[in-house]
């Protein structure tokens, strides 16, 4: 059976929550870039709706055609908390904390990702192009592939792809590399993804080695610029007027190195290096049943607490925490107030908070300090880099970050960062990965 979708998007979710018994759009770069193409090629989104055990049926948001998948509570379990945050995302995070491999969760995971590969058949239109996104579905490629041999599959990898010595422990290598095969483009966020997934491929004599690329996803920039000056007045006053505000932006996810900028937030306090600063951390609570959020989340708030009760006074904390997400207007006022921006990630696919905060500083103001690790830092490589395994590296990118600022060669970084976000937003990246696709598409 065939749809009459000639542009399909697979994801895990639908870009759209249930708030109140209303759907209300799930903010996103990847549905602002994708709704033009969608709606241009009258396509659609097959995804979870983020209700266990809730059956809807297709309906139309934001004139986007959207197909939910109905998943219940022992796949969200299984597939959702267990295989896909529980086994890969540590896995691909290089072992920061240690993947747990469960058959019953692997098996969950093969038949969750069946069901995204059916639904996804079912609305593509014959010759369709069908874009799967990420790691929770690495089998529907394959999958798709024998249920529609006349579609043309791309697939993008929005986490890091591991080395192949570490992905060669999950017990299923050969299945997920099989699925991934399925696709006529594989697109990855930095070149030692598609690196490490092109060595792995080239050990596996049984290989069949699809179309690579390196794509690095982006932002809607047209959402992020510098607020008005009333508001920054306002962001700044709400924390006592410090000297030097530093601001984190996460989801609380122990790959993104809270608990290491806090500390290092600590001994710069603790050694006289920082005199009249405040932290605005921000984080988004995410994956709340799984320990190893759990233990992520406690050691944070003890910390936040800490730091407090050792250097705050009365009206007058160090650390402003909020554990909640906030509009994206909101957001923007404190990247705009921000002196220094601190994304820390031990790994990250990309990290777009980095380039949300650079692109809401068009005059060269701020400082960006950044992990290593994250692979906006390819980009972003004027930002003030530290390595978080270190906690000297992150506190010297601290400090020199705030001797730097006002410099003309801090403000030139800034302005050249911002320009090249710009321009490489997030339709330049959809653009890129979707036109090299249909170039593939026509040689096959
Ligand atoms: P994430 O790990 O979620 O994404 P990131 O790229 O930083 O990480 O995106 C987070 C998004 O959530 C940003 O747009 C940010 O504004 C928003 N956000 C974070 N905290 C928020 C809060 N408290 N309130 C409101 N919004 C908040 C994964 C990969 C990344 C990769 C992206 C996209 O892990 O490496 O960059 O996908 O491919």
């Amino acid at each position: 059976m065939s749809g009459d979708n000639a542009f399909v998007v697979v994801a895990n979710r639908l870009p759209v929550d249930r708030v109140d018994g209303q759907w209300v759009a799930s903010p996103g770069g990847l549905v602002a870039a994708l709704a033009p193409v969608l709606k241009r090629n009258s396509g659609c989104w097959v995804g979870w709706p983020g209700e266990p055990d809730a059956t809807f049926s297709p309906f139309t948001h934001d004139g986007i055609r959207l197909q939910p998948v109905e998943l219940d509570a022992d796949d969200f379990e299984e597939f959702y908390e267990g295989f896909s945050n529980s086994t890969l995302w540590p896995l691909y995070h290089d072992l920061i904390v240690t993947p747990r491999y469960h058959r019953e969760w692997w098996q969950r995971y093969r038949a969750v990702n069946e069901k995204f590969a059916r639904a996804a058949a079912d609305a593509a239109a014959e010759g369709a192009t069908v874009w799967v996104q990420d790691y929770q579905l690495q089998l529907v490629p394959g999958l798709l592939r024998e249920m529609r041999p006349d579609v043309t599959i791309g697939f993008f990898l929005h986490i890091p792809f591991p080395n192949p010595d570490l992905f060669r422990q999950l017990p299923w290598r050969t299945q997920v590399l099989r699925g991934l095969e399925g696709a006529d483009l594989i697109g990855f966020q930095r070149r030692r993804d598609e690196a490490n997934f092109l060595d792995l491929a080239a050990s596996d004599p049984e290989a069949h080695t699809p179309r690579t690329g390196t794509f690095p996803i982006s932002i809607d920039a047209s959402e992020f610029d510098k607020a008005d000056d009333a508001a920054i007045t306002k962001v700044r006053e709400l924390v006592s007027n410090p000297r030097t505000l530093m601001l984190g932006v996460d989801r609380l996810d122990y790959t993104k190195g809270i608990l290491q900028r806090l500390t290092a937030i600590e001994e710069l306090l603790e050694e006289g290096r920082l005199e009249s600063a405040a932290l605005i951390q921000v984080a988004t609570p995410s994956r709340e049943r799984i320990d190893s959020y759990k233990a992520t989340r406690a050691g944070v708030e003890e910390a936040v607490g800490r730091i407090n009760g050792r250097y705050g006074k009365l009206g007058r904390p160090v650390v402003h925490y909020e554990h909640h997400a906030v509009p994206k207007s909101q957001l923007r006022n404190y990247y705009s107030a921000a002196d220094i921006m601190l994304v820390t990630p031990f790994k990250d696919g990309m990290n777009l908070v980095a380039k949300e905060y650079v692109a809401c500083h068009p005059d060269g103001s701020g400082a960006l300090v950044l992990s290593e690790f994250a692979g906006a830092a390819v980009e972003l490589n004027r930002a003030h880099v530290c390595n978080p395994f270190d906690v000297e590296s992150v506190k010297n990118s601290i400090v020199s970050a705030i001797e730097a600022q006002d410099s003309p060669a801090a403000r030139d970084a800034m302005v050249q960062m911002n320009a090249h976000v710009r321009e490489h937003d997030v339709s330049r990246w959809a653009e890129a990965f979707l036109s090299e696709l249909a170039a593939v598409r026509r040689n096959r």
